[in-house]
């Protein structure tokens, strides 16, 4: 570490005190600057990681609402505007109890280098609520999401900042939140992305982030004359981004032999094909947070309290949530063969499990470039809006494996020019920098 990045993480820590998600992410994004940073002194004489790191706005707010019972609840709402210097304020909505301003200052920042990556005119944001959507009735889930709009509608709007779905927000969320906004607002405008389809939704929005991943696998197993076709593949988690990353890896011709929640993992031979992949989202909707039941629904091994990442495959895709693998089990991927990792959720690698990957020379690509399919298609989604015209299925898909296949081009060709061929995370970091870097000296001291 430079003497520069040992001193912003200083000033970021001394400044964030108990956000180690957030240092985390800085940190991983610091360490990749640092040529760019030696090699272009305007940027350090504008501080613009300085600036970068500071969200421009964190809105937090109040979230009562009553249960099905008659007693009041109350939640923590948020929302970080973390950077516009290239669009509108545009990333999710996180409904789960872990939630803080850490874990969402941390989310935010990658959004801000992620939407730069996609090449759309995106800012960086990210919101949510310490909200457990498990157990909650659907008129629960209503209620809550009316209240939560009832305050964020007066700080979003389509120009403004344009929120969406992530851990525990789907399409009913959006709904509610959407339909709350108009009341409110006496405006129908694409304010969410993620809507339905009868209401301004986008085609393959739901499949994005997974078919983006897998797209995103492909192009990198490309580079070694590989395909999926025929490969095993690890899968964590079961929600909307394994979903969609299940149903590509079998259009493909591969075979995903995991799925995991927070009570342990099913490993599936056979795949996770057919009507097992739609059983995942009766499993999503039921909010039980449980993946037992798929193992005792279609007679398969559940492994209780354990992750996927010791079971032999050929690629891993972690699809659930930060910071789900860490060094012990990245050692144990690399040690039965795994070829390439390829991140669906965010930041779900540690610092040490992110650098036992390079070390062993694998194929490896952080979140903010493999995951960028879903907040790329919310871009398309807008451009719909914006035109008020939908586009077919195909249109959709075939712009959203474009657009990974350029992500995934810039990446490579990034982290060439800057000395560090085959290095994802610093071919990501600096392309998604200089793009905001320059919006931002470009539009003076903001
Ligand atoms: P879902 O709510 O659909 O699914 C989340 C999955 O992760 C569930 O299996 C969930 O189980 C599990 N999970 C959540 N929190 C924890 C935890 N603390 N410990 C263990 N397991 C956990 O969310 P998504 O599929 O939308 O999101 C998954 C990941 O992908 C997240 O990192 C998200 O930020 C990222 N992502 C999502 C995008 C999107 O468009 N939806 C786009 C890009 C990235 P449970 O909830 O039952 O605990
Ligand atoms: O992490 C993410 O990129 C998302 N949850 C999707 C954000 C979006 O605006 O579609």
């Amino acid at each position: 570490m430079s003497e520069y990045v040992q001193k912003l993480m200083a000033q970021v820590k001394a400044k964030n005190p108990s956000e180690p998600e957030f240092h985390q992410a800085v940190q991983e994004v610091a360490e990749s600057l640092d040529t760019v940073l030696q090699k272009h002194p305007e940027y350090r004489a504008a501080k613009i990681l300085e600036r970068i790191v500071e969200p421009e706005r964190v809105v937090m707010f109040r979230v009562p609402w009553m249960d099905d019972q008659g007693e009041v609840q109350i939640n923590r709402g948020f929302r970080i505007q973390m950077n516009s210097a290239i669009g509108p304020y545009k990333g999710g909505l996180r409904f789960h109890p872990s939630v803080n301003v850490g874990i969402l200052k941390f989310l935010a920042f990658e959004q801000v280098f992620k939407n730069s990556l996609t090449s759309l005119p995106l800012g960086g944001g990210k919101g949510g609520s310490d909200f457990d959507p498990k157990g909650k009735s659907e008129h629960e889930v209503m209620r809550f999401c009316q209240s939560f709009m009832t305050e964020l509608f007066r700080h979003i709007g389509p120009d403004v900042d344009v929120p969406a779905g992530d851990i525990g927000v789907g399409g009913r969320e959006i709904g509610y939140l959407f339909g709350q906004y108009k009341r409110l607002t006496r405006e129908f405008t694409g304010v969410l992305t993620g809507k339905g389809l009868n209401w301004g939704g986008s085609l393959i929005r739901p499949e994005a982030t997974g078919y983006g991943v897998v797209y995103f696998t492909e192009e990198m197993l490309k580079v070694k004359g590989q395909t999926i076709a025929g490969k095993t593949v690890a899968v964590s988690g079961f929600g909307n981004v394994a979903w969609g990353a299940v149903s590509k890896v079998n259009q493909m011709g591969g075979t995903v032999v995991t799925l995991s929640g927070p009570d342990g993992f099913i490993y599936d031979k056979n795949g996770v094909k057919g009507e097992k992949v739609d059983y995942m989202l009766e499993l999503r909707a039921s909010a039980n947070d449980r993946v037992k039941d798929y193992a005792d629904k279609f007679k398969v091994e559940f492994f209780p309290g354990k992750r996927p990442w010791g079971v032999k495959v050929n690629v891993a895709l972690p699809c659930a949530t930060q910071n789900e693998l860490d060094e012990n089990d990245a050692k144990e991927l690399v040690k039965n063969g795994c070829q390439c990792v390829c991140e669906g959720a965010n930041m779900p690698t540690t610092l040490d499990g992110l650098k036992v990957f390079q070390e062993a020379g694998i194929l490896y690509a952080p979140g903010k470039a493999s995951n960028a399919g879903g907040v790329a298609t919310s871009g398309l989604e807008m451009t719909q809006n914006s035109m008020r015209l939908p586009w077919s299925r195909e249109e959709v898909d075939q712009r959203l494996h474009q657009i990974m296949k350029n992500i995934h081009h810039t990446c490579v060709e990034t982290a060439e020019r800057f000395g560090a061929k085959g290095n994802y995370v610093i071919g990501a970091n600096i392309a998604g920098f200089l793009k905001v870097a320059n919006a931002m000296l470009d539009q003076g001291l903001v």
